[in-house]
């Protein structure tokens, strides 16, 4: 088939928590196309808020897995209707929520393999899973499986070491160990088990997709260093998991061709090449366009923070992933619980809620703040596990308030300075290049990030990053493709 040369483009997809969404990007890298279909909105039958069950007992959080089939069906139908022209497509990835699980039943993947194009994947695909409910990244129903897991392997260092993290309530293995645990016979019918990216990647491919290594670091189940999943844990978390996960591959290695059921229903060459899936984090790391010593953060309601690196030495706090464009180095994950709200908080509390009073507070104290210092969890904070106000004069003593601009300074100094300390005890060092890109609502705040600045000694660069997941993969299917990466499948 003739290659238009201006209008040749690859796909990104992002399987998210709320919707799916594809961008096309074209030769020169700009974005020529984008859509997305809407869980809560545009399927009202499946009955999720934001995306996603939450169970009674408040821990247990799943979507389910047919959604995100229908999802699939429906954005591809919109792009056909709106005259997406299919056929210029060289290749596709995608990305996916973090540590969700798909479970494929027996025979499953006979029918992957012999789609129809003359019906939906959600009409074909009805009786492919095993469990209809999957466990998502929000779940936090599995602290029974991780001291397991933590127990068998000698505890969360020696975890952590080998596979970036500790046990972690969402992470893929504590969730299987929880399937196996309590509904066996599931658990014995699946075939397969697959992350959300790399059952997204099965869909297109019509065959099963192995795991990425980068989204693989997610599960407490692989050796980050040696790229293979451990004995140890696949042991402690269920039987014949590994037959179940299939080998895990290098990111941003070409899969193969699409199946011909997109070819015959929607027009796609059959040249074009399905790219490894990968996490929703990862792929933002390469559509940030990332490099060595740089840091993303988002301040949003929680403040998350990805960093590229070379040498890593995993932490009790943070995660430990593979990096997804270059096999030889490594990215770090930091979540902290209190972001956007304890900055709201202590704004009304201290700059009677206007956010310029905030400022003339931050621009009146000098840089760290005549040595006092403060650490603020209203909610129970993850990194690290901790709660409270917790506030130190010069002499190091606890003191029980501060005037009302030392406070203000004290909270933002506190929370970037934690950043950059637990961002250093994972193996980042600060950089002469490097490059902070600051994305989320209190991005648009410069005095808030004049202190990133002062806190981290480099440059703050403000971006959108909307749509990072989905561009970023469509950059590492232009990047796989010149690569030639490939699996044996
Ligand atoms: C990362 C995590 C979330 C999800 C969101 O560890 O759990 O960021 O990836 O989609």
């Amino acid at each position: 088939m003739a290659e238009h040369p201006d209008r040749r483009c690859c796909l990104g997809w992002d399987f998210s928590t709320q919707q799916v969404k594809v961008v096309a990007v074209d030769t020169k890298l700009d974005v020529i196309y984008e859509d997305s279909v809407h869980f809560d909105r545009d399927l009202p039958e499946f009955r999720t808020q934001g995306g996603v069950h939450i169970h009674k007992d408040r821990l247990t959080v799943t979507s389910p897995v047919l959604m995100w089939v229908k999802a699939l069906d429906v954005i591809l139908e919109k792009m056909k209707a709106s005259g997406f022209d299919f056929s210029q497509v060289l290749a596709l990835s995608g990305a996916g929520q973090q540590h969700g699980s798909v479970y494929w039943k027996v025979g499953a993947g006979l029918t992957l393999k012999n789609l129809s194009p003359e019906s939906s994947l959600h009409q074909q695909l009805q009786m492919c899973f095993s469990i209809s409910d999957c466990p998502v990244w929000m779940d936090s129903s599995t602290s029974a499986q991780c001291r397991q897991l933590e127990a068998t392997l000698g505890g969360a260092q020696a975890l952590c070491r080998l596979t970036g993290s500790r046990a972690y309530e969402r992470f893929t293995g504590n969730q299987i160990a929880k399937i196996y645990q309590q509904n066996p016979e599931a658990y014995s019918q699946t075939e397969r088990i697959s992350l959300v990216s790399s059952f997204a990647a099965s869909l297109f491919l019509g065959s099963y997709s192995p795991i990425d290594y980068s989204d693989g670091s997610g599960m407490n189940l692989l050796q980050i260093q040696d790229k293979v999943w451990s004995q140890a844990c696949l042991g402690a978390c269920a039987p014949h998991l590994e037959e179940k996960l299939g080998l895990p591959a290098l990111p941003c290695s070409v899969l193969g061709a699409i199946s011909s059921y997109y070819v015959q229903r929607y027009g796609f060459s059959p040249e074009c090449k399905v790219v490894a899936f990968t996490g929703d984090n990862p792929a933002s790391l390469a559509g940030m366009k990332l490099e060595e010593g740089d840091i993303a953060v988002s301040l949003g309601t929680s403040d998350t923070l990805f960093l590229w690196l070379r040498e890593p030495t995993p932490a009790l706090e943070g995660h430990i992933f593979c990096n997804p464009v270059d096999p030889r180095h490594y990215m770090a994950l930091l979540c902290f619980k209190n972001g956007s709200l304890m900055r709201e908080k202590i704004r009304d509390e201290s700059a009677s809620g206007s956010w310029s009073d905030f400022s003339k507070a931050l621009r009146s104290t000098e840089m760290g703040n005549g040595g006092n210092l403060g650490f603020y969890f209203d909610v129970m904070e993850i990194t690290p596990e901790m709660t409270g106000r917790h506030r130190f004069n010069i002499e190091n003593q606890e003191v029980a308030a501060f005037p009302r601009d030392v406070e203000i300074r004290a909270l933002i100094e506190g929370q970037f300075m934690a950043k950059r300390i637990h961002a250093e005890s994972l193996g980042y060092q600060v950089m002469p290049k490097t490059k902070i890109l600051a994305t989320g609502g209190a991005s648009h705040n410069t005095d808030i990030l004049q202190v990133l600045a002062d806190v981290f000694g480099a440059s703050v660069y403000v971006t959108d990053t909307a749509n990072s997941a989905c561009v970023g993969s469509a950059y590492r299917a232009f990047h796989a493709r010149r690569d030639k990466r490939t699996v044996s499948q």
